[in-house]
C-alpha cells in the first residue's frame, strides 16, 4: 500500500459566524446544521422529498431514489419543468416585476430584465427554436458571451426539452468541432462577437470554422451583439432579432420526466478527449436549488454577483440557474476584471450595491497582486457574504479577502465541487458553521464525503487521502455522453460504489475538509507524499509573492524533486537573494521536508479558462520535456513559451493576466 498524504501545514485560526449573521440565516448554529446533516444521512429520501416539494411538479414522483450503482434516478416518475421553476411560479407574486438579471456589458452598457421580462424573451426564443424544428431531446451548442441572451437560450431549450450544450466564449473551432460531434448537435446559437479587454472576439467567425467541412448542424441563430461585421450562410444562419418577428410570447413549459437530459457540458480530462457530463433535470435543479438557499442563504432583498462565466459549471449553476430557481436578482458581467482598469469588480459593487460576491481564487490573488488601492477607491459596504470556488484557496488569499474586501464582516464560503457534481457539495454554512482560511469545512446536507487510503479505508484525523462521495445525491452527473463505460471506469470503479473525486484531502480533528489538490498532482519526495496546496500557500504567504506552482521532478535520489514557479507582486524584482528567501520561508512554515529544489520566477503560470492552474504543463517543463499533452483548455499559450525559456529575465515586464474564464 501506498504512503498517505501528510500534512504540515497546520491552520489555526477560526471564524465564527456573528450573532447577527446567525440570527436572520436560515440555518443558525452548528447544532442544526448537524441535527439535519445527521437526517439528510439517515432518511436521504425524506430529506430530499420535503425539500423536492418547494418546486413546481406536473407529475408527482413515484420514488426519490432508484440507485442500481452507479447509475441512479432521482425522482422517478416524476414531471416537471426548469424554466417553469426558474420563471412562471415567480410571476404570480411581487416578484413579478422584480428584476431577474442585471446585466453590465464590457463597453459599460446596462440593461435589465424583470421576472416578467425574461419569461416573455424565453417564451418568445423557445417559439424560434421550435419555429426552427428544434424538439424536445435535441442537442443544442450555445456559444455566448455573458449576456441575457446566454440566459435565455439556456431557459428555452429547458422550456422545450432540448439540451443544451454551453460551449465557453473562449474556446477555439477545433473545440467547438469536437463537441458537436460527440453531442450530435443539430443547432447553434451563437453572437457575431463579444468583448473581451477591449477587443472584439470573433465568435461567428470561429463558428464558421468549426461548420466547414461539415458536421450536424443545421442552423446557425445569430444575436448581434458586437456589430462587428461577419458572414452569414444562406440557408444556414439566421438572425435572432428577425426570427423573433415571426413568433408570438406564449409557449406552454414543456413537462419533462426527472431524469430527462437537461443539459452537456464538457470538461477536459486530463488526457484523451474532453468529457461530456450529463446532467438531468429534477435532480439538478434540486441540486442547486437547495445550496443557493442554504449557502449563500439568498434572500429576495439580494444582488447575488457570481463573477464565473457561463460556459463554466458555476455558470450554470449559479449565474443562471440557483439564483432564478430561488427567484432572487443575478448579476452578470461580460468582461475582464481588470478592464478598463484593475477597479471594475469593486466599481460594479459600488455601483449596483453588490450583496453577495462569488468568484475564484485565481481572481483574488491577482487582485492581490494589483494592490489594494484599487479597492480602497470604493464603498463595498453593501457585501454581506463573499464566496469562492475552483480551486484550493490559500489561507492569506482567504485573509486579504475576508479583510480587504469583505471589511471583516462578511463570512466566506470556500465551496467545494466539481462539473461532475452538479451543486456544491463541501461548504459552510455562514450562519451556522465556523471558518477557517483554507478549509471549504463540512459536508453540504446529504452529502458522504470522506477521506480514504489506497484500500479505501478511511483514515484519520490529518492523514490526507483520496476524496470519495460514498452515497449518490440528486445532482451528480448521470453519466459521460454516449460513454456509460467511461463514466463507471473514471468515477465508480476505484472502489466499487463510491465516487471517486480526482481531489486529495484531509479531515481535520473537527472534521473540516482541506482539499489538496488533484491527486495527479501529489508529489513523492523520498517516501513523503505531500500535497501541492501546502507548499503553495507557504510560498504565497510570503509577502511578495503573488502566486505560486508547485511540481515534481523526477530525481534519482529523492524520486521526485519539488520545483516552484512563483510570480511575484506589482514592483518587485526576481533575485537570487529573494529565491534563498523563499526556500528558508518554506522550511520555517512547513518543514525542510517540503522545501523546493528548485524556484523559478515566471511572469504568469498556465492556466485553463476558468482559472485553474494547468500543474501537468509545469511538469513537463519542470523536467526539460516539451510540452505534449492536451493544451486545448489553456488560456494563454504565450505563457508557457515564456515558461519554457531557461530563466526570466529581472526587471518589470508587463505580465500577461489570465482570468478570461471569470
Ligand atoms: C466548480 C468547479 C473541479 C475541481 C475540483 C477541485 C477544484 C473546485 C474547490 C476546488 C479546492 C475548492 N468545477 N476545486 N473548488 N479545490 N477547494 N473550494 O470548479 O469541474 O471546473 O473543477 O476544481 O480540484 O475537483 S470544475
Amino acid at each position: 500500500m501506498e504512503k498517505n498524504i501528510e500534512s504540515h501545514l497546520i491552520e489555526k485560526r477560526v471564524f465564527r459566524p456573528s450573532r447577527e449573521f446567525g440570527k436572520n440565516a436560515r440555518i443558525k448554529s452548528l447544532a442544526q446544521y448537524r441535527k439535519m446533516y445527521r437526517e439528510s444521512i439517515r432518511s436521504p429520501d425524506r430529506f430530499w422529498a420535503r425539500e423536492a416539494k418547494e418546486l413546481i411538479w406536473h407529475r408527482s414522483w413515484k420514488k426519490v431514489l432508484d440507485w442500481k450503482a452507479p447509475f441512479a434516478k432521482w425522482f422517478v416518475g416524476g414531471q416537471l419543468n426548469l424554466s417553469e421553476n426558474c420563471l412562471d411560479r415567480h410571476l404570480a407574486g411581487p416578484r413579478r416585476n422584480k428584476a431577474a438579471i442585471i446585466w453590465e456589458g464590457e463597453p459599460g452598457e446596462k440593461r435589465t430584465l424583470t421576472y416578467q421580462q425574461l419569461h416573455r424573451e424565453v417564451c418568445r426564443f423557445a417559439n424560434v427554436l421550435k419555429r426552427n424544428k428544434i424538439r424536445k431531446g435535441d442537442r443544442v451548442i450555445i456559444y455566448l458571451p455573458t449576456t441575457p441572451e446566454a440566459a435565455i437560450a439556456m431557459l428555452a431549450c429547458a422550456r422545450i426539452g432540448a439540451v443544451h450544450s454551453v460551449v465557453f466564449g473562449g474556446f477555439s473551432a477545433d473545440s467547438i468541432r469536437d463537441r458537436i460531434a460527440d453531442s450530435g448537435a443539430t443547432a447553434l446559437i451563437t453572437a457575431d462577437g463579444s468583448y473581451r479587454r477591449g477587443t472584439i472576439v470573433p465568435l461567428k467567425n470561429n463558428v464558421d470554422h468549426a461548420l466547414s467541412g461539415g458536421t450536424s448542424v443545421e442552423r446557425v441563430i445569430v444575436f448581434r451583439r458586437a456589430g462587428n461585421e461577419i458572414h452569414m450562410e444562406e440557408g444556414r444562419d439566421l438572425w435572432w432579432h428577425r426570427e423573433l418577428q415571426y413568433v408570438d410570447a406564449n409557449c406552454e413549459p414543456v413537462p419533462v420526466d426527472s431524469e430527462h437530459p437537461l443539459f452537456i457540458l464538457y470538461t477536459s480530462g486530463s488526457t484523451g478527449k474532453p468529457k461530456g457530463i450529463l446532467h438531468t433535470t429534477a435532480g439538478y435543479l434540486l441540486g442547486i436549488y437547495a445550496t443557493t438557499k442554504y449557502v449563500f442563504d439568498i434572500r429576495d432583498e439580494d444582488l447575488f454577483w457570481c463573477t464565473a462565466d457561463v460556459g463554466w459549471v458555476t455558470g450554470h449553476s449559479y449565474v443562471v440557474y440557483g439564483p432564478l430557481s430561488l427567484g432572487a436578482t443575478t448579476l452578470m458581467y461580460e468582461g475582464a476584471p481588470n478592464w478598463p482598469e484593475p477597479d471594475r469588480f469593486w466599481r460594479i459593487i459600488e455601483d449596483y450595491r453588490v450583496t453577495i460576491l462569488y468568484t475564484a481564487p485565481t481572481a483574488i490573488r491577482a487582485f492581490v497582486r494589483w494592490g489594494d488601492n484599487w479597492v480602497k477607491k470604493h464603498d463595498l459596504s453593501s457585501l454581506r457574504l463573499l464566496g469562492s470556488v475552483g480551486e484550493p484557496i490559500n489561507p492569506e488569499a482567504w485573509m486579504w479577502y475576508h479583510k480587504t474586501i469583505g471589511g471583516g464582516r462578511c463570512p466566506v464560503v470556500d465551496t467545494w465541487w466539481q462539473t461532475e457534481t452538479g451543486s456544491i457539495l463541501i461548504t459552510p454554512l455562514p450562519g451556522a458553521i465556523p471558518t477557517k482560511p483554507g478549509s471549504a469545512t463540512l459536508p453540504f446536507f446529504g452529502v458522504d464525503a470522506a477521506v480514504v487510503d489506497e484500500s479505501g479505508e478511511e483514515v484519520g484525523a490529518n492523514v490526507g487521502g483520496k476524496l470519495i462521495i460514498r452515497k449518490p445525491w440528486p445532482s451528480m452527473l448521470r453519466t459521460i455522453y454516449g460513454d456509460r463505460e467511461r463514466y463507471r471506469k473514471q468515477y465508480w470503479s476505484e472502489f466499487k460504489g463510491r465516487y471517486l473525486t480526482g481531489d486529495g484531502a484531509r479531515r481535520d480533528a473537527d472534521g473540516y475538509f482541506w482539499i489538496v489538490g488533484r491527486i495527479d498532482d501529489v508529489l513523492n519526495v523520498a517516501g513523503h507524499r505531500l500535497g501541492t496546496s501546502e507548499i503553495e500557500s507557504a510560498l504565497v504567504a510570503h509577502a511578495h509573492v503573488a502566486e505560486a506552482a508547485v511540481v515534481g521532478r523526477p530525481d534519482e535520489m529523492k524520486g521526485q524533486a519539488v520545483v516552484a514557479f512563483v510570480t511575484l507582486k506589482g514592483s518587485v524584482a526576481p533575485s537570487t537573494g529573494l529565491k534563498a528567501e523563499l526556500l528558508d520561508h518554506v522550511s520555517e512554515h512547513i518543514g525542510a521536508i517540503a522545501k523546493p529544489d528548485e524556484v523559478r520566477f515566471a511572469e504568469a503560470l498556465p492556466k485553463t479558462r476558468s482559472g485553474k492552474i494547468m500543474r501537468r504543463l509545469l511538469k513537463e517543463i519542470a523536467s526539460g520535456k516539451t510540452v505534449t499533452g492536451d493544451t486545448t483548455t489553456l488560456e494563454d499559450f504565450s505563457v508557457l513559451a515564456k515558461l519554457s525559456e531557461e530563466e526570466v529575465s529581472s526587471g518589470t515586464r508587463e505580465r500577461k493576466i489570465s482570468l478570461s474564464g471569470l
